[in-house]
């Protein structure tokens, strides 16, 4: 496993890491987490701790991981997480025990239901002064939407601040949606752009898009995830393994956009240096300055 070399890295959105497809795991469920090598083509696995648990299986979850961890992960090329249960439940106490038991080998925790700046301060106390765990959050409540900012603000200053993932399911209950969203989400989508545009405020950290819970419709996974991409999501939380290659797919540059990316920022080097100019034309057509050079630099880095 690559645990703590990722973590040294200092790894941060748009450098180096990717999450794209980020699928969850019952950690109740040993056969599921032995299946976990076969899924090559995953970037991010959360082994769970939290809803996908049921409440008489936690113990049996927390030994699970403690024995996955020590004993198989290291089969597994890529990025091993630990969703906790939320600070304000009873699981709390011992679910640090066990993240202070693994501290070397998680490569991120992936705390829900972060509702308050208070919570990321309790956390932090409770793991150590020296907290140098990278850390996504979930945003699942009306609060914690509206609080948005505050809270990562908190949350970069004491973890490595990697990420938050929408918890689209928590939050309409939260927010008194009438029944459940539709299949579209449309009306989830203040809190999604509300979410995208807050993480842009943080240099480290990965808007990561809704779960698809109707994990048989492959079409509508899809449109979901093209919807997201292209709205500034870097990833999607996933359930099941099939929802992994579109999910994938949806969130990496196609390779005509890296071919525009790569020849779009040699033009801009090349004009800055040789001829002093920050805007030109680029193709022919397009006029090129900085925004687009960003833009450019956050396709590559998103190229597996
Ligand atoms: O073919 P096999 O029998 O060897 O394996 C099955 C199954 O075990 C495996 N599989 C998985 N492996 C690892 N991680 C997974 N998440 C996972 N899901 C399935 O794939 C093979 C085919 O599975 P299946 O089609 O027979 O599906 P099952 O009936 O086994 O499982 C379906 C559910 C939805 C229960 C399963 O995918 C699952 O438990 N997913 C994760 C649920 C979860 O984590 N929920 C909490 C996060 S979502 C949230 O908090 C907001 C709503």
């Amino acid at each position: 496993m690559a645990a703590s070399a990722i973590r040294q890295a200092g790894t941060y959105f748009g450098r180096s890491l990717p999450r794209r497809a980020v699928l969850t795991v019952p950690s109740s469920d040993w056969k599921k987490l032995t299946k976990l090598p076969t899924f090559t083509n995953t970037d991010c696995v959360v082994l769970d701790l939290e809803d996908g648990v049921a409440e008489s299986a936690k113990q049996l979850g927390r030994e699970n991981i403690f024995r996955y961890l020590n004993e198989s992960a290291s089969n597994i090329n890529r990025e091993i997480c630990v969703r906790i249960n939320a600070v304000t439940s009873n699981h709390i106490n011992d679910d640090v025990k066990l993240i202070k038991d693994l501290s070397t080998s998680i490569d991120c925790l992936f705390v829900p239901k972060v509702d308050s700046v208070d919570d990321m301060k309790w956390l932090a106390n409770r793991l150590g002064s020296k907290c140098q765990y990278n850390l996504v959050l979930y945003c699942e409540s009306a609060r914690s939407l509206v609080d948005l900012r505050s809270i990562l603000t908190t949350a970069s200053s004491l973890f490595s601040l990697q990420g938050v993932v929408f918890g689209s399911d928590d939050f309409s209950v939260d927010a008194g949606i009438n029944g459940r969203y539709t299949l579209e989400a449309s009306e989830l989508t203040y809190a999604r752009q509300k979410i995208v545009t807050t993480c842009r405020l943080f240099e480290n950290a990965q808007p990561i898009d809704m779960v698809y819970i109707n994990f048989k419709d492959l079409d509508g996974l899809k449109k979901q995830a093209e919807q997201g991409a292209a709205w500034g999501f870097t990833g999607k939380q996933v359930i099941h393994p099939q929802q992994v290659p579109i999910v994938q797919a949806a969130f990496s540059p196609s390779e005509w956009a890296r071919v525009w990316a790569k020849e779009l920022i040699e033009a801009y080097e090349r004009h800055e240096k040789e001829e002093g100019k920050g805007a030109f034309t680029f193709r022919g057509q397009t006029m090129v300055d900085k925004p687009l050079l960003r833009r450019a630099r956050y396709i590559l880095n998103m190229a597996p």
